[in-house]
């Protein structure tokens, strides 16, 4: 067979292939010349081979190239094999060279910097790992919630009001009037329950934080979801432990070159994710780890210490907090006794991974809780009047996809768990 009637090979596939002739095609990942002997390592889609060879014209890093060579069993060569080089050609060559080395990149060595070069930074191995494990991530979500019944919607991002209180809106020109950008799918999600009764959708929101945390993005990504005909939110929790439990699954079956590769494990997902009401939370904290409580929610050294808690006594990565008072949940949040609701958040590896609840489905009640909250109800017509036609009970809840995906692989920063990420003051590339 001719060269160039060979079929492309990927490089995981090399096993399959000793002693026959293969064809890579990827990108020249790193290489070195050690006395004539040139080793070369091509990266592609599925990972990263070594060849050897001689004589060769080698490009600069990063080109794309093809090479045709024989496979050899190398217990030293990444995957056990290496590629024999018979022929090499250039298909696109760089034409500079990388301002960062793409195989000696670490994030925690600077992170700026690789934020900086992010476009040809993000072909690393850590860095595209973790975006891989986000997508089949966000695949396994869609996946499960069809099979329960969910149908995929998609709202608008363009908005005249806020969902979740107005402190964090990017306002913008729309031809003159003004409007927002969403800050969550919350409202429009909640209108579709009345179309699908079960609805979810993937797509980014957009925050004004003005702080530069490690876990806020000025764009992310928003797992939401949203279900009707339900007894409290009791039958939500259910649903996202559910999901979870089918989310691991499928990161457990595709991405394990991933997570080894971050040095990361895959949680088990508890039959029942513990609960612990937020009073009670806090006094725990309070009590066990002597950390103040005060303020309306878990301040982030609470949330991990209450996650400590549950991993130690209950070997669970996972704790939901119930029960958040009224002060601490937008309007839409269902009462419940006293002045708490029926809202909760799901806290993960040490932090806020979810927020969800319950929400108000009488008209009635909603019009005072708008009143209460002292927001415009005029502003909200669009949103308020759909519960005059037989809205059913339904609640929901949306996972930050990069919060998820940064704890679960054990990322510093939520910035790295988004292939362009947006931060106060980062708008390029
Ligand atoms: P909330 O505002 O708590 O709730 O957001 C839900 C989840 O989104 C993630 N998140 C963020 N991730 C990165 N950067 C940010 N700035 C940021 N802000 C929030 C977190 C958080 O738990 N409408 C409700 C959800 C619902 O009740 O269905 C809402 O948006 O993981």
């Amino acid at each position: 067979m001719t060269a160039t009637a060979l079929q492309r090979t990927l490089t995981r596939e090399l096993a399959h292939f000793e002693g026959q002739t293969v064809k890579l095609q990827g990108f020249l990942h790193a290489r070195r010349d050690l006395g004539g002997v040139q080793f070369l390592v091509l990266r592609d889609v599925s990972g990263i081979a070594q060849c050897v060879g001689s004589g060769l014209e080698l490009p600069l890093s990063e080109s794309s190239v093809e090479v045709v060579g024989s496979v050899k069993a190398h217990p030293k060569a990444p995957g056990g094999y290496e590629v024999q080089v018979q022929s090499f050609r250039i298909i696109s060559a760089a034409t500079a060279p990388t301002p960062v080395e793409i195989p000696k990149m670490d994030w925690h060595v600077n992170p700026e910097t690789m934020l900086d070069y992010r476009v040809v930074s993000v072909r690393g191995l850590k860095e595209r790992a973790a975006l891989k494990v986000q997508a089949e991530l966000v695949a396994a979500f869609r996946d499960h919630l069809m099979t329960e019944g969910f149908t995929e919607i998609s709202t608008p991002k363009i908005v005249s009001a806020g969902a979740e209180g107005g402190a964090n809106l990017f306002p913008i020109d729309y031809f003159g009037q003004p409007a927002y950008l969403a800050q969550s799918p919350q409202l429009y999600k909640q209108i579709m329950v009345g179309v699908f009764e079960r609805v979810f959708e993937v797509a980014p929101v957009y925050r004004a934080e003005e702080h530069a945390t490690s876990r806020h993005l000025n764009e992310y990504l928003s797992l939401d979801v949203e279900m009707g005909f339900i007894e409290d939110e009791e039958d939500v929790m259910a649903l996202e432990n559910r999901l979870l439990a089918a989310i691991m699954t499928r990161l457990r079956e595709r991405c394990e070159t991933e997570f080894s590769l971050l040095g990361a494990s895959i949680p088990d997902v508890p039959a029942h994710i513990p609960r612990i009401t937020l009073l009670d939370a806090r006094q725990l904290v309070g009590e066990k780890y002597g950390h103040p409580v005060g303020g309306k929610d878990l301040d982030p050294e609470a949330e991990r210490l209450l996650c400590q808690h549950y991993a130690e006594t209950e070997g669970s990565d996972f704790v939901f907090v119930t029960k958040y008072p009224r002060a601490a949940r937008p309007f839409y949040a269902h009462p419940d006794e006293g002045d708490l609701t029926r809202g909760f958040d799901l806290l993960f590896r040490g932090i806020e991974i979810t927020s969800g609840g319950q929400r108000i489905h009488d008209h009635a009640m909603l019009m005072e809780s708008i009143a209460a909250y002292k927001l415009n109800p005029e502003t909200l017509t669009g949103y308020t009047e759909v519960f005059k036609y037989g809205m059913p009970p339904h609640g929901g809840f949306a996972i930050g996809a990069e919060r998820l995906t940064a704890k679960l692989l054990g990322i510093s920063n939520v910035r790295y768990a988004r292939a362009f990420p947006r931060d106060r003051h980062r708008l390029t590339p």
